[in-house]
């Protein structure tokens, strides 16, 4: 971790930096990857499967004996883990649907608007070396709450040509079930196409590699939403002299074991506290099974003394993060002054792990800067509001002769006219 201390304020732009990677072009290889599949459709996704994963499927789909054997393959202990936090996530996402509000806006004229789940949807999760089924609930039960009809899961199989069965227990835990032994590239392929067997979907959900991030970007293309832009995942924690070192410390780390190109920055207003971090850090990595990785991210993060708390956050809402952890004692002060973040965790007790699995909030959030721009996964990513208006001839009166004089200005006589002739006829009747 590079240390900066009180750098200069012409220096913040290089600090709110990302680490800038060598963005491959993988705009070719997706587009051939999706002819294919548009051509041959399931055929194809069992010959990339073989290509990519190793292994050469008889069906793509999951049966459900398979889910029955991951059952008993989950012990008990992280079933019923499972299924706090499973109860938690439904609560938060469930107190987001709105009530439908009618609004007279003049005499007459009555407008709302109601919320419909979008039909068919895809969920991606993948596979390697961490199976993060934790995202299988953080997709899984808003696209459940909010109605959506069909649910298409999609994961890659390892080389047995199985899924981990942490994923297939949570799937089915939430009542998702179709699930589908299809990953990469042409996992958002046949969700965006549609094969024999995997349906087409309307959105597509979830994080991936690199090629699963360029596929789901050209997938836009062929006329299907994606839930965000995606990009190497990232906290920043401001800290002072109520923060407890070690506790910084393993927040920091454990967003850095999620991956080489993950960033992780510590701001704090107490070069104590900068010092005994860094200490900790290097003690609790020592003996972390995912060490390797974690030392590579700290290697793109920084440990930054600034001047004022102020300061800390003006410098956060810059960098934009996907987590901010603010271990303040004093943090809730600073709430209104907090504009750019995915998710915020206000204490010394509310550690990013609460929201990654259990506390209830969706940890699927904008990285990358996008918090300046996009929320995290809700329920509002899987629905969309159709507006409704009933003007009864009371109300047409009322804005008619507006619409007139405003048709007339656009020179659009035949949107004129749609309320000439009606308010013709109602004053024939009166
Ligand atoms: N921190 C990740 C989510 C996650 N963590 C899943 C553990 N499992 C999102 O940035
Ligand atoms: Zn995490």
């Amino acid at each position: 971790m590079q240390t900066y201390i009180n750098p200069q304020l012409s220096d913040w732009s290089a600090l709110t930096s990302r680490p800038t990677k060598e963005a491959q072009d993988l705009q070719k290889i997706v587009l051939d990857v999706f002819g294919k599949i548009q051509k041959e459709k399931d055929q194809a996704l069992i010959d990339f499967t073989e290509q990519f994963d190793k292994v050469r499927l008889t069906s793509l789909e999951v049966s459900i004996e398979e889910i029955e054997e991951a059952k008993d393959l989950i012990s008990e202990d992280l079933k019923q883990a499972i299924q706090i936090a499973a109860s938690n996530i439904e609560k938060f996402h469930a107190v987001q649907r709105e009530e439908v509000k009618v609004i007279e806006t003049t005499k007459g004229v009555n407008c709302w608007r109601e919320s419909r789940g979008i039909e068919n949807v895809g969920i991606y999760i993948p596979g390697g070396t961490a199976p993060l089924f934790s995202t299988t609930l953080m997709l899984g039960i808003p696209a459940k709450l909010a109605g959506c009809q069909n649910i298409i899961l999609c994961t890659p199989p390892n080389q047995e040509g199985k899924i981990h069965p942490a994923i297939l227990y949570t799937a089915n835990l939430i009542g998702i079930e179709k699930i589908y032994k299809v990953g990469g590239i042409q996992a958002i392929g046949a969700l965006t196409f549609g094969t024999e067997t995997i349906q087409k979907v309307d959105k597509i959900f979830g994080p991936g590699n690199q090629y699963v991030t360029a596929a789901k970007q050209v997938a836009q293309n062929f006329g299907v939403a994606i839930d965000m832009p995606a990009g190497p995942s990232e906290v920043l924690v401001i800290a002072d002299e109520t923060s407890v070192p070690k506790y910084v410390a393993a927040d920091l780390l454990s967003q850095a074991e999620h991956g080489i190109d993950s960033q992780v920055i510590l701001l704090t207003t107490n070069e104590q506290t900068l010092n005994e971090t860094i200490e900790e850090i290097n003690a609790q990595l020592e003996i972390l099974p995912r060490k390797e990785l974690a030392a590579k991210a700290l290697e793109n993060s920084r440990g930054i003394v600034l001047n004022s708390i102020e300061e800390c956050v003006a410098f956060s809402n810059i960098y934009a993060p996907e987590h901010l952890i603010f271990a303040c004692e004093t943090a809730e002060d600073f709430i209104p002054t907090i504009i750019n973040a995915g998710s915020v965790f206000l204490g010394n007790y509310s550690c990013e792990s609460a929201g990654d699995y259990a506390s209830g909030t969706n940890h699927t959030l904008p990285t990358n800067g996008y918090a300046k721009n996009y929320s995290g996964v809700s329920l509002d990513s899987f629905i969309k509001k159709i507006t409704f208006q009933k003007l009864s001839a009371e109300g047409i009166q009322n804005i008619g002769p507006a619409i007139e004089s405003m048709a007339e200005a656009e020179e659009l006589f035949a949107h004129k006219n749609a309320v000439t002739l009606r308010l013709q006829d109602l004053s024939y009747k009166a």
